[in-house]
């Protein structure tokens, strides 16, 4: 029997974001943000038609949920802050109910022993920012770095670790290449200015931090997923090496070492890409990098060389450049239909140890995601999810083995602490420790990975 026990103080818990479970979408004062506009405007590209108002109701129940967060052995919880609950236009007036509600829920936290992580950020724009162009326009930059001032002077003193932005890159993928996020753009010129200006606002924010000498670190959280190539032959690994630079460098380097990385911005120059940028933004880039990395992991991302080039007349996107690889006998989650590859997650941390300076960082997403869920009852009600447990053993072992490596990895938050609701999918995948009943008021009921992960904390480690 081989025990896997972590560092003393390792960070345990999970991880939601306001708009996947707050609920109240529209009451004491809440403005819309762009999930609340696009759900009313085409219902039925939600998953059962089921919007961000239907979710597990965290913004009413946070104090019993907090409670069973404590029961299942968190000693740290990310959420985040929604921007239009708490400055309903995005900027000017602040709105003190949001205010009294992020209070009260940092300090239930606090006295239930869960240290806060608090995340500024979770794809959730307000819809007046969006309507002046959200993160294409650079007054918007602004008005996040004003955003982040707001929440640092009024949560500061019982808030140390503070994270910018959750997956900057997805609002650029989904928002602005793929159509799967509001607004919905398809262009690659305005995607990457998206980008851009999601790492200057960052910045901007932990300039802000730093300048108001606030206690703590502050950070970003990224989905710093590898590109494996389909094979050693040199036009797979230049694949590889390209679809990392736009989907994960881009990010990572700037985040960590205050740069763009040479080869993507000479591609991006090559196609006449290049964002808009301002005279002071490099030195402001360079300068607030990262105190603290959160690692988003799930699945990797196969490539492959292209087969056939695209017409010369076809709009940029980033699949000009690779293809997505369907790897044979690749391991599969049967119940999501994305790869699993444990092995992901020590790669990800042996690279930050070796190239990004072995910067400090946590798992900040791990989490298996299934469809119908139900079916797993035991006679109890209680969701028999073995297959969730084994899912998070297997990771961590990686991040046991890293850490063995030098890495300096401090902790491991699963998404997600209860059933949420997850933007197009809405409940379709559940990924919770805890289950709700959408039939029963949201009732809730710890799954049998919920209990594991009591004992994982409790233990600070497993055995098997
Ligand atoms: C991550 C996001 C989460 C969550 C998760 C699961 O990328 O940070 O907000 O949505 O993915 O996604 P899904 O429900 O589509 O399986």
């Amino acid at each position: 029997m081989a025990t896997y026990t972590f560092p003393e103080n390792f960070w345990w818990g999970s991880a939601a974001s306001a708009t996947q479970t707050e609920g109240a979408a529209h009451i004491d004062g809440k403005g819309d943000n762009i999930w609340d506009y696009w759900y009313q405007q085409e219902p039925n590209r939600f998953y059962n038609q089921v919007g961000p108002e239907h979710t597990s109701r965290f913004y009413e129940r946070y104090k019993d949920d907090i409670q069973t967060m404590k029961k299942l052995g968190h000693n740290s919880f990310r959420l985040s802050i929604s921007w239009s609950r708490l400055i309903p236009d995005g900027t000017g007036e602040v709105n003190q109910k949001a205010v009294q509600f992020y209070h009260d829920v940092l300090d239930e936290l606090i006295a239930a022993g869960i240290e806060p992580f608090v995340n500024l950020y979770h794809f959730d724009m307000p819809l007046v920012l969006q309507e002046m162009g959200g993160w294409e326009n650079r007054k918007v930059v602004e008005a996040f770095a004003d955003y982040a001032k707001t929440c640092f002077s009024l949560f500061g003193g019982k808030v140390t670790k503070w994270f910018t932005q959750n997956e900057p890159i997805v609002p650029v993928e989904a928002g602005y290449l793929y159509d799967s996020h509001y607004p919905n753009v398809v262009d690659f010129k305005r995607a990457v200015q998206v980008g851009y200006h999601s790492a200057v606002a960052s910045a901007m924010a932990i300039k802000a931090f730093k300048d108001g000498d606030y206690k703590g670190k502050i950070g970003i959280i990224l989905n710093v997923t590898p590109s494996y190539p389909r094979s050693h032959h040199p036009a797979d690994q230049k694949a590889g090496r390209i679809a990392d630079l736009f989907f994960n460098k881009s990010f990572l380097d700037v985040s960590v070492k205050g740069t763009f990385p040479d080869e993507l911005v000479q591609i991006l120059s090559d196609h006449s890409m290049l964002p808009s940028t301002e005279p002071m933004d490099e030195k402001l880039l360079q300068e607030n990098t990262v105190d603290i990395l959160g690692v988003n992991y799930y699945q990797p991302r196969r490539v492959k060389a292209k087969e056939y080039m695209p017409h010369p007349d076809a709009p940029l996107m980033p699949e000009h450049f690779f293809d997505f690889y369907d790897m044979p006998g690749k391991k599969m989650n049967p119940y999501r239909g994305w790869e699993i590859y444990e092995k992901g997650i020590y790669d990800i941390l042996i690279n930050l140890k070796e190239n990004y300076g072995n910067v400090e960082c946590f798992i900040s997403e791990n989490g298996m995601g299934v469809q119908n869920e139900d079916r797993f009852k035991d006679e109890d009600g209680i969701i028999q999810d073995d297959y969730r447990i084994a899912f998070y053993q297997e990771h961590l072992k990686w991040v046991h083995a890293a850490i063995q490596q030098g890495s300096n990895v401090k902790g491991y938050h699963v998404w997600t602490f209860m059933d949420n609701w997850s933007w197009l999918n809405a409940y379709k995948n559940r990924y919770g420790l805890v289950s709700i009943d959408l039939d029963n008021d949201a009732k809730r009921h710890i799954k049998k990975s919920g209990s594991w992960f009591q004992e994982l904390a409790l233990n600070n480690g497993f055995r098997e």
